[in-house]
């Protein structure tokens, strides 16, 4: 374990410098003539620096001509609503992090640079990731920061249950349970919200769009929502309505989530226990559970001066290399989005050392995405995200919950609501 730390430390940049990373770029920014500022959703621990330290790396290669400079705006979603702030107010950056849901968005007003007049080219970079994108054909950014979820548990209260890392939803609900009993208490954290919900749908065999039409209370989506429903009624599964999960477990005994990779490095750190990660539980044990894919691309905006584009470009370029992608997806534990990255020394060293990273990569072929819809942002937290919690809470059945969602997301689609 301690290798691990010290490894991800190093990778974190701690041993790089006194300095920290934040003022290294403000060195390296000060005399150049172009900076392109790069706004972004990370407010702290491993993807903050392992950001800046590929954006220091970045900058050295330029001569201090032009830098990039990065600007943490909060949240994922205090981002977009800063960018949104921006189109109608004030500078937009020349660079942000978008979810695909955030560029469907930013297209609806024509804000974005199209990979291929940049010259960005996207060869070698995962199918998977490149497709979600891409919107009439044609490439709008970068995969960037990818992540999939995947099954965390406590080793040490699985030994001392005599319990096996479940390979199927089966098997996971029977552990949990019998865990729970045995401890007097849910074993099974998860956040009432669209991203653990997806987790579940998905891998029960939902899937959001009928006929090219969004469902919220498909009898798939009903049955997921039971399924955590029942396990908070039932008492092996316990609702954390406030902060990750990694922040909370001090709540009482934690034997399991369902969470995004990149929250390893913040749960290594909180752990108190032996931490484990596997691929998610299956609906048999042929193949692993489906994930949903989180985490962000960068995007360009036309509005941004001609020579910030071009360092832009040069920086889209950098990342997604495959080693960039391999150094940033060891440190926060994203996955790397370039197929050559798997042959990285530095990848493959780290699978050795620490199986966690591999997993990763292999969930991250059983991984699905969320609907591409401009207001999807939107429904995800305030309408989906608020239906689950109400039946999660016992304020409403899931069959009900969903249902009042459905019909506000087609209020919404239809434009009868704001
Ligand atoms: C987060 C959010 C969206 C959308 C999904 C969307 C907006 C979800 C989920 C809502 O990069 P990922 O995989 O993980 C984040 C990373 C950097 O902050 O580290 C994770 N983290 C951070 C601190 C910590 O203590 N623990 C920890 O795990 C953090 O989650 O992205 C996953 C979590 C959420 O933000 O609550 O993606 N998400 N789709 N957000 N705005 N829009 O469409």
């Amino acid at each position: 374990m301690k290798h691990i730390v010290l490894g991800l430390a190093v990778l974190a940049g701690l041993a790089l410098a006194q300095q920290r990373p934040e003022d290294v770029i403000k060195g390296q920014c000060e005399k150049a003539e172009v900076v392109a500022e790069l706004w972004h959703g990370f407010t702290g621990g491993a993807p903050k620096t392992a950001l800046e330290n590929l954006v220091i790396e970045f900058n050295k290669t330029q001569g201090g001509q032009v830098c990039v400079r990065p600007i943490s705006q909060g949240n994922y979603r205090d981002l977009s609503t800063k960018i949104k702030a921006a189109f109608t107010s004030g500078k937009v950056p020349a660079m942000a992090q978008a979810f695909e849901n955030n560029m469907a968005l930013y297209l609806e007003s024509d804000a974005l640079v199209p990979m291929s007049a940049i010259g960005v080219d996207l060869k070698g970079v995962n199918p998977l990731f490149v497709n979600a994108v891409t919107f009439n054909k044609q490439a709008y950014g970068v995969p960037f920061n990818k992540s999939v979820q995947l099954l965390y548990y406590n080793r040490d209260l699985l030994k001392k249950h005599g319990a096996k890392v479940p390979l199927t939803i089966t098997e996971f609900i029977t552990t949990a349970r019998r865990i729970s009993q045995e401890e007097k208490a849910p074993v099974y954290f998860f956040q009432p919200d669209s991203s653990t919900f997806s987790y579940w749908f998905f891998t029960l065999g939902g899937s959001y769009f009928q006929n090219g039409s969004l469902v919220l209370n498909s009898p798939k989506a009903v049955e997921a929502l039971e399924l955590l429903t029942q396990g908070v009624r039932s008492g092996w599964a316990r609702p954390i309505t406030s902060g990750f999960i990694n922040q909370n477990f001090g709540a009482g005994p934690f034997g399991f989530s369902t969470d995004t990779s990149a929250g390893y490095t913040f749960y290594l750190q909180a752990a108190k226990f032996d931490l484990g990660v596997a691929t998610l539980p299956g609906r048999t044990d042929k193949q692993p559970g489906f994930s949903l894919v989180q985490g962000t691309n960068l995007v360009v905006f036309k509005r941004a001066d001609e020579r910030e584009k071009k360092v832009a470009a040069d920086f889209l370029k950098f990342a997604i290399s495959p080693r960039a992608q391999a150094v940033f997806g060891v440190a926060a534990n994203y996955v790397p989005v370039n197929a050559g990255s798997g042959v990285e020394p530095i990848v493959t060293r780290y699978i050795k050392e620490n199986p966690a990273f591999g997993v990763a990569i292999t969930q991250a072929r059983y991984a699905r995405f969320e609907p591409a819809l401009s207001n999807w942002e939107q429904i995800r937290f305030d309408i989906l995200g608020q239906a689950i919690r109400e039946a999660v809470l016992g304020q409403a059945t899931p069959k009900a919950a969903l249902d009042k969602a459905q019909k506000a997301a087609e209020d919404l689609l239809a434009g009868r609501t704001r």
